[in-house]
Formats: C-alpha cells, structure tokens, sequence
C-alpha cells in the first residue's frame, strides 16, 4: 500500500518548509518506507531584487536581512564580494575582528540548533512537568510546557510539540534530566554569545559595524577583555556541557549514525579568513573544497550552476550566479528553492561537509585526530558523518574548535591600530564573497555599474541541502537523506524530523 505523509510546516527550522513522503508498506515485514521524498520551500522573499540599483555600502546592511540566525555570514561575505570589486583588502585587525563576530554568531548557532531546534527529537521534555525547584528558567520551561500539553499547542506557539508516543525518548531518568537542565543553561550561553559578537558587532542580531576592510568599531583592551570574559563561560559550557550531551544522545541512538544519508558529496568554501586577502585562494581556518566520490579536490567555483526546473522560476535554468536571475513564477515547479548543483552533483553542505572536507583535503592535523578519537569513542568510520548524527558530532567539534581558535584571535588583535580603511568606490567592478555560514556554504556575486548595484545573487546553504529536483530529476541533499527511511507510525513520523533537522535548514535563507 502507498500512502502520502506530510509534514507541513515542520515545526523547530527556520522558515517555512514542507515534506512530502511517498512511502510504501514492504510486503514481507510490513514496515513503512520512504520511497520519494520533496522538500518544498514554501515563501518567496526576493532580496536579490530588492538590491538592483543601490548604492553597493547597502549591501551588507540589507543582505543581513536574509536572516535573523546567520546575518554575520551574510554581512561578511557581502564585504569581501565587495573587497573584490572595489580591488581593496581587509586590515589585518578588520579581518580578525570580522572572525571573532562570526564566530559568536557559530557559538550561538550551533547551541541553538542542538539544544532548542533538535534535542526534542530526543529528550523527553515531559520530565520538567514534576521540577519543584526554584530555578526560574526551570520553572518558566515547567509552565511553558505544562501550557503547550494543556491547550495542545501543536502549531503555532509551542516548540514542544508535536510529540510522539511511537519511538522511545531518552530512556535513562537521570540522563534525561541532564539535557532539560542543560536545555535552560543553553538558553544563557546563546546570550552570552550574541553579547560576544555585539563587542565588535555593536549590535545583533544585525551588525552595523561590518564595513570592506573589517570593523568600524576601535580595538580597545576593554572589549578584548568582554569578548574574553563572555568566550571564557562558552567555552567551559561546551567542553563540559554540549559535548558530553551530544555523546548521551548519540549513546542513546546509536541507529542515527545509520540513518539519513545524503548522496555523499560535500562542498565548503573555507571560513575564518587567516590572512589579509580575499577571494577563492585565501587561507581559511576552516578549508575549502569538494569531496566527490569520496575524493577531496581543490575549489572550483566555475563548477556551480542553478537550476529550476522544479523551482517556481521563469528564468533560464542553469545559469552560473554571475549570470542568475529570480523571475518569480508561483505556479511553476514545487518549490521557491533554485538548485544548485556543482559539476552537475548534488552537494551536502554544513558542519558534516566542513568536516569532511578537513578529514580528505587539507585539514589540520589535530582537528583531523579529534574527528578520529571522536568516531572511534562512537565505534564509527569517517564515512557516518554522513548521517543524524555525523552532522551533530560535525557541529559540536567544530564548536569546540572554534571557541578554542577565538581565544587565539583575541590575542592576535593589536590595541589601537585601525581596524578598517579608506578606500573609493569604483564606478564599476565584480565581486565575489565567498565563507562558510553555520549551515555551510555561502557565496555574494556582485556586479556594479555606474556606482551602483546591476546585479546581487546569493546562494546560501539551505538553497543547497533544501533543493527539490534538478533537471535531470537529481533530488536534492535532504531529500535523499529521507529516502528508505522506516517509518514507524506513519501518523508520527518523528524519524523524518530528526533527519530533516540534521541539516537544521533555515528556509528564510534558502529562498532569500
Ligand atoms: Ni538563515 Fe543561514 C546559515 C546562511 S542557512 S541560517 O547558517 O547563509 O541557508
């Protein structure tokens, strides 16, 4: 028997997304399966419109719009598309501040993401009904959930359902109980880092301090001392906190590392710039490159193309971004998210990609023997990163690393030494920016003529793991991962859940 599961909206993302299930009954054991998966993005935004004709300093300013969790990438790559086209460079105190705010923005992200976004796959929140403690943001969860049961607050309103009774929950009380009370410190700590990233951002979640060349904020020894006091109290939270969560949870699941599989191909542009250059070939702290067939090779960005044969488009399909376009046609294709593809192939992007690109290409060598002792603690190859919970064990790695790394950057700024410069806007020129936000890659293509903006494209991280078909019929990264999955109660498919959110897809960005 076929039957069609929907999940719309899935509750816990960003934006408005919708998933289709095809699934079957498999006649010998009689389990549910995912046959055919879509992943429909279901608004359209139109900033890349919004953009022509303006002065090109907007840029950063309203390509953080895209997003209230990731506007520092955006605002980031938006400066270096313009470095490029203004043929300007970053300051080596601009380059470093610009690091230390986006990675505030990671820290904050990627805690969100498994405490407040995915946990709830896995805890059972429920516990917290029977806290008669005094803590007050434990108290404050009890009455938020005791009043999402009560009022059945499925949608809108209540991130705590919908629940499942078909698959288990943590079964052990007290490890249960550990997450719920790291759920509510989890909530201080992303204050903490959004206050990190405001020390040099001066506010968020949209900066107004991102200009080319780096920051207009000055580099003083009090704000290096508040980034360092905030950074100080994450830290300890992940060493001793997320990590050993993450490791409860995988403990629990140990089924997740087998489940969700993407096509296997992983992209990354390289993030947190390392020297004062700009553009494909600068070093990153975090490395760029692709992963095809198991293979890594340098990047190429003359690979990417968009395609929109399933997308609710008009424009040419298969448009490099320097040419791309955004005609909007509602009734068109499934989705208002383009497919990108990079030499034809579906790639998966994000922390898994990231990670895999450091483990086959040119990653440092300790990250590389922390992925290793990490798998090897979870009995795993490198291979099941490319799982549920590969892409949580990318996450939380990379946040240690990068918390680590910003202790290392705070020493490296020079107090009192500019952290931006002049520079004249060219009458014309092109851009590209090119970083890694929280969800992975993230590419600005700017064109000016006339000292204005011609064209903006982005193509932004959820575009890539979101996409519905592309011409050729390829589903896309998140789309394959839901494929064969077993459904236990088709009424509750809590699996698909836990393997869309794997990606943690933000689709305010995605359709930009
Ligand atoms: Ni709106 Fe984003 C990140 C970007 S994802 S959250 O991270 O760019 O498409």
């Amino acid at each position: 028997m076929t039957q069609t599961v929907v999940l719309s909206p899935l509750t816990r993302i960003e934006g408005h997304l919708a998933i289709h299930l095809e699934t079957e009954e498999d006649s010998s054991s009689g389990r549910t399966i995912v046959k055919k998966a879509r992943c429909e993005g279901e608004m359209f935004r139109g900033l890349e419109t919004i953009l022509q004709g303006r002065d090109p300093l907007d840029a950063q300013q309203i390509t953080q719009r895209i997003c209230g969790v990731c506007p520092i990438a955006h605002g980031i790559a938006s400066v270096m598309a313009q470095e490029m086209a203004f043929g300007i460079l970053p300051t080596r105190n601009g380059r470093i501040a610009q690091n230390l705010i986006l990675a505030a923005e990671y820290l904050h992200s990627h805690i969100l993401h498994f405490y407040h976004l995915a946990a709830l796959d896995f805890v059972d929140i429920t516990a917290i009904l029977k806290y008669n403690g005094t803590d007050p943001t434990l108290v404050n969860l009890r009455n938020w959930v005791k009043n999402a049961l009560d009022k059945n607050l499925a949608f809108p309103g209540a991130p705590f359902l919908p629940r499942t009774e078909t698959d288990q929950y943590l079964k052990a009380d007290e490890a249960n109980w550990r997450l719920i009370e790291s759920y509510a410190k989890a909530l201080k700590i992303r204050t903490l880092a959004h206050e990190m990233a405001a020390v040099f951002g001066a506010k968020l979640p949209h900066s107004t301090s991102l200009v080319p060349t780096g920051v207009t904020g000055e580099v003083t020894i009090e704000r290096v001392l508040s980034c360092k006091s905030r950074l100080e109290q994450i830290k300890t939270f992940i060493h001793m906190v997320y990590l050993p969560d993450l490791f409860t949870a995988a403990s629990a699941f140990p089924q997740y590392w087998d489940i969700g599989k993407s096509q296997g191909n992983f992209l990354s542009y390289g993030v947190f710039r390392m020297e004062e250059k700009t553009g494909e070939a600068v070093r990153n702290f975090l490395p760029s490159g692709a992963v095809i067939g198991g293979t890594y090779q340098p990047l190429d960005t003359s690979k990417i193309r968009e395609f929109v044969e399933h997308s609710r488009y008009s424009s040419a399909s298969g448009l490099h971004p320097w040419q791309g376009a955004a005609q909007p046609a509602p009734l068109k294709g499934y989705s208002w998210i383009k497919a990108p593809r990079y030499d034809g192939q579906v790639m998966e992007v994000g922390p898994a990609a990231r990670v895999m690109v450091l483990c086959l290409g040119p990653g440092n060598p300790e990250m590389k023997k922390d992925v290793q002792d990490a798998l090897a603690a979870a009995g795993v190859s490198l291979e099941k990163i490319n799982s549920v919970l590969g892409r949580h064990l990318a996450r939380g790695l990379e946040a240690k690393w990068i918390a680590d790394q910003c202790d290392r950057w705070l020493d490296e700024l020079e107090i009192g030494k500019p952290a931006a410069a002049d520079f004249d806007l060219p009458e014309q020129g092109s851009g590209v920016g090119l970083t890694e936000a929280p969800r992975g890659a993230l590419g600005h293509w700017l064109t000016i003529q006339n000292y204005r903006i011609e064209r903006y494209q982005c193509i932004v991280p959820t575009t890539w793991n979101c996409s519905p078909r592309d011409d050729r019929g390829q589903p896309g990264a998140v789309e394959k991962a839901l494929e064969g999955t077993v459904i236990q109660n088709p009424a509750e498919p809590i699996e698909a859940g836990r393997i869309v959110r794997s990606f943690d897809p933000c689709i305010a960005c995605a359709v930009h």
